[in-house]
């Protein structure tokens, strides 16, 4: 399909390539080609995007990225050295890339503030990978569903940008208790989509959608599980925690039919998008590769190639990004 919008896109700074190389070693059969690859803005990766039909790619950070900085004055510096870089980088090259800022999670009011000024110079909504590692030993997380971030909340559903929750790997104690003797489970195979969907899930039982019911979420790799268990969440919440006390106002559905979106990433099962299909409708689905943790031709070629109507295979592939994020000519 021609025209495609990728989102879920990943760079990085080449000045932690070393860093980069150390990380890839965990999950890259080639190490050397990713650390080229996610330091690449547009040799490469536009290579690509004309080879494989991409019109659009939406960069971000790569995880964990600033989510991992326990110091709250470093992790703010270096999100604002990412979001310069990132939009020097792009320049003149704006009508096939586009950024989503990086985001300090230390503070609501300083997260807000720098949204606000990313977006003023075009950025198009923010990526942040999880949950923020805090504390004098950076054991500490900070999770975004409390009513002290309606003030972030407040600011992203004003702006009318779309907020990505990304995953990012398990640390501290939470990783010494799970995961520190399951390690390859770390990543992709579980602990991803445990993180996010734990953290999604806190969004919707704590109320953050009914006080900011415009904000708009995204979350990647078909839903990070969730989908799956759609009707067992919505019969927990609306026959037992309900009558219980939970207090959300509307309907696991209703969430995923008015706020939240899920992405293609690194998940190119076609049984797998038609369920998804079938439990949220192609209305709230959109494409994304994941690359460069996933290879660019087998992402592409698997949504040129599955079987699906011409009518869906346009709003997954193109549409739906393009009235999300405003692309306008796109
Ligand atoms: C990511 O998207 O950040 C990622 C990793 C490691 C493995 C796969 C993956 O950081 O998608």
């Amino acid at each position: 399909m021609r025209g495609k919008i990728a989102l879920e896109e990943a760079f990085a700074l080449p000045r932690f390539a070393e860093k980069q190389r150390w990380w890839a070693g965990l999950f890259a059969l080639d190490p050397d080609k990713h650390v080229a690859e996610i330091n690449d803005i547009t040799e490469q990766r536009i290579k690509y995007m004309d080879e494989h039909d991409v019109g659009y790619t939406l960069l971000s950070y790569t995880a964990p990225g600033v989510q991992d900085i326990w110091d709250p004055k470093e992790a703010q510096a270096l999100t604002v050295e990412i979001n310069d870089y990132i939009e020097g980088a792009i320049k003149g090259k704006e009508d096939r890339l586009g950024a989503l800022a990086t985001l300090s999670m230390h503070s609501p009011a300083e997260a807000a503030a720098e949204l606000r000024r990313c977006v003023a110079k075009g950025f198009k909504g923010a990526l942040v990978n999880d949950t923020q590692r805090a504390g004098p030993e950076g054991d500490d997380m900070i999770f975004y569903d409390g009513p002290e971030w309606d003030e972030f909340w407040g600011t992203v559903a004003s702006l009318e940008v779309p907020f990505y929750l990304h995953p990012r790997n398990p640390t501290g104690s939470i990783h010494e208790k799970l995961w520190a003797k399951r390690s390859w489970l770390i990543g992709p195979p579980l602990s991803f989509a445990q993180g996010v969907s734990l953290h999604v899930l806190g969004m919707v039982t704590n109320g953050v959608f009914d006080r900011h019911p415009t904000l708009q979420v995204i979350i990647g790799h078909l839903g990070e599980h969730i989908p799956f268990d759609l009707w067992r969440i919505n019969h927990w919440f609306e026959d037992i925690k309900k009558p219980l006390g939970l207090s959300c106002k509307k309907t696991i559905r209703e969430y995923f039919a008015q706020n939240i979106w899920i992405t293609t990433s690194g998940h190119f099962s076609t049984p797998t998008l038609h369920y998804c299909m079938t439990e949220l409708s192609a209305d709230r689905i959109l494409f994304s590769i994941d690359y460069p943790f996933e290879n660019f031709k087998d992402g592409c070629e698997w949504f040129d190639n599955m079987e699906i109507n011409d009518t869906d295979r346009r709003k997954i592939g193109r549409d739906n990004a393009k009235a999300l994020f405003k692309l306008g000519k796109f």
